[in-house]
């Protein structure tokens, strides 16, 4: 038995020594990838290490600093990391985590660690990955320092001075590829987003309540600085994603309990949009392809509010159970569950695979929940009729469909009339068009290369989903050809699988109108769709807003920068011919074609979400009824909407 054990240890300690350098041959392996994303990955690696001492109970306080130079900074006011020898290397305890691939576990004691989730590969990896890093350890009225290079000490510990606190400090600077530094890691123009690291931040201190994350920008005059600190933790988080809305009652219910060794927090809240907006996480790590602990929630909540329908005739005799997808509509909800081992699965490892999970947040949610209905007979009833009301959509909705679908049956072909199909077949080589008014549709349609270019027209405005509801939305016809066009179904029933494109492009005017069919198309993908926009299938065409015209030369140009530097180019005297389009429809098929059309000469925009939360506020901001809200936004984000202009 010892022997084994031994052997094990062994082993472990020669995977070590070859340990930090295998990081920099593959370090996709440990981070993913090394761009941007990667990147992140480091600071959140670094943050996890302080936020385990605040859930051992020892640290309130962290601090997250972006330096002028490029370096990142993660400051807590914690025990600090220990000094004391490893009993094995005998070496000190912070410099065989920096330094040891896998080490971090090693010394936490019996403290509750919930780190280790999708990030935990420790901070030697960092260490491994960075051109320069250095720590400093505040412990026993000392101050430590030690520094490394692409993870190899430069010197040892030392004492650099006295120190009247504890905590502990890590700065690093990642190593990235330039002219200079062939030999480095990260894509050369990876840098650290503030916006990104700002909302991973505020979503820790969210799921950590009492702890208060600072984060500045030091890059920038004057520095940026957000203060994250949530004594109510996710309660908060549910608070803040309806900040936008009007709810259906005033506080969020809150479930949180200890079972099996796994700690679980449910926050949930209705809302009045059509929408559900559940967020899950394990170990802090958001698991966006749910798992276990989503399926054990969804369950709960479904058979609570039956039985409370049940028991107080809410639910009349003739009426059928609610089914999941009734008591979701409109609720915004937080899960969060901490627990000792977490397996996490599926293509982007962001599912929670521990089968034990589902039965212990059912059975406590079930039980808080139904005793919250109990208690609370205004809201219990809110949310029965609330769910009633969507029951009732979904029955119309299905109907709908139904119809939809007999009448695609009896007609041979179920693709709309309007859509001038491409011949490929391969849907990745196929693209459509998604063209606003039917006189640019025809221009498109003579234009466009229909071996693999489809063109399906939308006349008028289109249908604002975030103030319809399921069966309203279905019944659109714009909404409908496109659903029958792209062949993937929606929301529940959508399937990539039989997605006919791989390129869907918004084509609307350069103008506010434009922009605003624009909005309403990516609120539909977005809300109904959603893949398309996470997969990056979803396109925004770039039409020019002049043709310049000088002798026999023709240029097109896309924004008013452009013009003029071509006009300092070409120079205004003899004065070039300016012509301003104002809409698609002013541009023969040619002009559409080699303009917006033509893969070898077009500009397209990928449609990109950087995180669910931050799109979902956009979306609601933008094309909710709260005006007050929207107006602040539009002032505080100008660039972003002014181009949107709604
Ligand atoms: F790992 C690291 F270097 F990246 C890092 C660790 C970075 C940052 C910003 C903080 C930390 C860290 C580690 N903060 N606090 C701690 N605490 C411990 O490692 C610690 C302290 C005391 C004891 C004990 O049992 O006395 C145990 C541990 C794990």
């Amino acid at each position: 038995m010892t022997t084994h054990v031994d052997a094990a240890y062994d082993e472990k300690q020669i995977q070590v020594l070859e340990g930090l350098e295998a990081v920099r041959k593959r370090p996709g392996m440990y981070i993913g990838s090394t761009d941007q994303n990667g990147l992140h990955h480091l600071v959140y690696e670094i943050v996890d290490n302080a936020i385990d001492e605040a859930l051992a109970g020892y640290c309130d306080h962290i601090h997250v600093r972006l330096h002028a130079d490029g370096s990142l900074s993660v400051l807590d006011n914690g025990r600090g990391f220990p000094v004391g020898l490893h009993p094995k290397l005998q070496r000190p305890a912070v410099e065989v985590c920096l330094t040891v691939l896998h080490a971090g576990g090693k010394f936490g004691g019996e403290g509750y660690k919930v780190s280790g989730g999708l990030h935990g590969v420790g901070a030697s990896v960092v260490n491994a990955l960075s051109s320069h890093m250095e720590v400093q350890v505040r412990q026993g009225g000392k101050r430590y320092q030690q520094e490394y290079k692409r993870g190899k000490i430069v010197y040892d510990l030392r004492v650099i001075g006295v120190a009247e606190d504890t905590g502990t400090l890590v700065r690093f600077w990642p190593d990235i590829k330039s002219q200079d530094n062939p030999d480095g890691i990260f894509e050369e123009d990876a840098t650290f987003r503030f916006d990104i690291l700002q909302s991973r931040m505020r979503e820790m201190a969210f799921l950590n309540k009492g702890i208060r994350i600072d984060i500045t920008d030091e890059r920038v005059e004057p520095a940026l600085e957000r203060s994250y600190h949530y004594e109510g933790g996710i309660v908060e988080f549910v608070r803040y994603i309806n900040k936008n809305r009007t709810t259906l009652f005033d506080n969020p219910i809150y479930i949180e309990g200890l079972r099996n060794d796994v700690a679980v927090e449910v926050a949930l809240q209705y809302n009045d949009s059509y929408q559900e907006n559940t967020y899950a996480f394990a170990n802090n790590v958001r698991t966006n392809e749910g798992g276990t602990h989503t399926t054990g929630f969804y369950s709960a909540l479904t058979r609570a509010i039956n039985d409370y329908g049940r028991r107080y005739k809410i639910l009349k005799e003739s009426d059928s159970n609610l089914k999941g997808e009734d008591v979701r509509e409109s609720l915004a909800a937080v899960i969060s569950v901490k627990l000792k081992e977490p397996q996490f699965e599926g293509q982007t490892k962001s599912k929670l695979g521990n089968s034990e999970v589902r039965g212990t947040v059912d059975s406590m949610v079930f039980e808080q929940l139904g005793a919250y209905l109990e208690e609370n007979p205004g809201e219990a009833r809110a949310i029965l009729e609330r769910s009633l009301g969507a029951a009732r959509a979904r029955e119309a909705a299905r109907k709908a469909r139904e119809l939809t679908r007999r009448k695609s049956v009896l007609e041979s072909a179920s693709l709309p009339g309007k859509l001038a199909d491409c011949t490929e077949q391969d849907p990745a080589k196929s693209e459509i068009f998604l063209v606003e008014g039917n006189s640019a549709g025809g221009s498109a349609k003579s234009g466009r290369d229909r071996h693999y270019q489809a063109i399906l027209p939308l006349r008028g405005k289109i249908l604002n989903v975030e103030k319809t509801r399921l069966d309203r939305v279905l019944m659109n016809e714009e909404i409908k050809n496109m659903i029958t066009a792209f062949g993937c179904g929606i929301g529940d029933e959508f399937d990539l699988k039989n997605l006919r494109y791989h390129r869907i492009v918004c084509m609307t005017d350069a103008d506010v109108d434009g922009a605003h069919i624009r909005v309403l198309m990516l609120t539909f993908f977005y809300r109904y769709m959603r893949p398309l926009i996470e997969k990056g299938y979803v396109y925004i065409a770039m039409p020019p807003l002049y043709k310049v015209t000088k002798g026999k030369t023709e240029r097109y140009v896309y924004n008013d920068e452009a013009l003029e530097e071509l006009l300092n180019e070409i120079g205004r005297d003899p004065k070039p011919e300016i012509q301003r389009y104002k809409g698609l429809g002013e541009m023969s098929s040619e002009q559409l074609w080699t303009t917006t059309m033509n893969p070898e000469t077009r500009t397209m925009m990928q449609v990109t979400v950087a995180d669910a939360i931050t799109a979902d506020e956009t979306f609601t901001l933008l094309m909710g009824d709260q005006v007050e809200p929207r107006r602040e936004f539009i002032e505080q984000n100008y660039d972003l909407v002014a181009d949107l202009d709604v």
